[in-house]
């Protein structure tokens, strides 16, 4: 087997491995019905870094050299030949942008860590541009506090344009040093380091600005919030007995392996 199969081999285990987590997750949700998913239960002020019979693997983020690949549904990647980003909504100036517009756009670069709820995490330089250039050109009409997101695999994504304007927000075509690969979310995605992964939208397609806000993919499939922002200390809100899992998570902290005190 060359290189690139055992890669691909050791992906699509991977991807399994997820997808199963995932499913028996939802039958478990089923079953607990909906009163689980209420914010008493889910945010309970009681400590369980003391429950000695919680996995490490649920408190403990991994940092992941290279990345785990998170999709939530199998995708080949874009077909270039049919893709373009849309941009409109509420806007004065709606335009068409192809891949090679988007290098119009001054590029920045950081490096920021991507931080799923399965608690991993990986850090990365990304390049790509602001979202105020885009504010800039097409001057969005002021009731439209809201962006909405698509891509190409059918997932979505929400936010507030006040969100999407904070610093360290980048719209990514490149991730170190080279355009982003196919399973990264070629040819654009969005980095946001103080949203958990799942916003972190790849395979971007459309950005529409909008006076009220939609909801997103992991919301309406899964307990996740629409909201996202990573909360120091508490992770996998529902993963484990649906309980809020405290870890040492998120960009704040980077000492990953040391417990906070408790
Ligand atoms: N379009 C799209 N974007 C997506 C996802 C997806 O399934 N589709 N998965 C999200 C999740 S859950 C995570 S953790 C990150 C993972 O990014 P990576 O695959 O580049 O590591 O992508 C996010 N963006
Ligand atoms: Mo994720």
């Amino acid at each position: 087997m060359n290189n690139e199969n055992r890669n691909r081999d050791i992906k699509e285990k991977k991807n399994s491995a997820f997808k199963f987590v995932r499913r028996d997750f939802f039958k478990m949700i089923s079953f607990a019905g909906i009163s689980s998913l209420l914010p008493n239960s889910v945010f309970a002020k009681e400590d369980f870094r003391n429950d000695k019979n919680i996995p490490k693997k649920y408190i403990q983020n991994r940092d992941i050299p290279g990345f785990h690949i998170r999709s939530a549904n199998p995708f080949m990647g874009v077909d270039m030949g049919n893709w373009g980003l849309s941009i409109g909504g509420m806007v004065k100036n709606p335009i068409a942008l192809s891949y090679e517009d988007l290098f119009g756009m001054r590029m920045m670069s950081q490096v920021s860590r991507l931080k799923c709820v399965e608690c991993w995490s990986a850090k990365a330089k990304w390049e790509g541009f602001h979202f105020s250039e885009v504010v800039e050109k097409l001057q969005p009409d002021p009731s439209a506090k809201y962006v909405y997101i698509q891509s190409a695999d059918s997932y979505y994504e929400s936010f507030t344009v006040e969100e999407l304007l904070r610093p360290r927000v980048l719209f990514v075509l490149r991730m170190d040093g080279q355009p982003l690969s196919k399973d990264h979310g070629y040819p654009l995605r969005l980095i946001a380091p103080f949203k958990y992964g799942y916003k972190n939208i790849k395979y971007i397609t459309s950005i529409k600005f909008l006076d009220t806000r939609k909801r997103n993919y992991w919301s309406n499939s899964g307990p996740y919030s629409v909201d996202g922002t990573i909360q120091p200390g508490i992770d996998h809100p529902l993963d484990y007995n649906k309980k809020p899992i405290p870890i040492n998570g998120g960009e704040v902290f980077h000492f990953f392996d040391k417990r906070p005190p408790a």
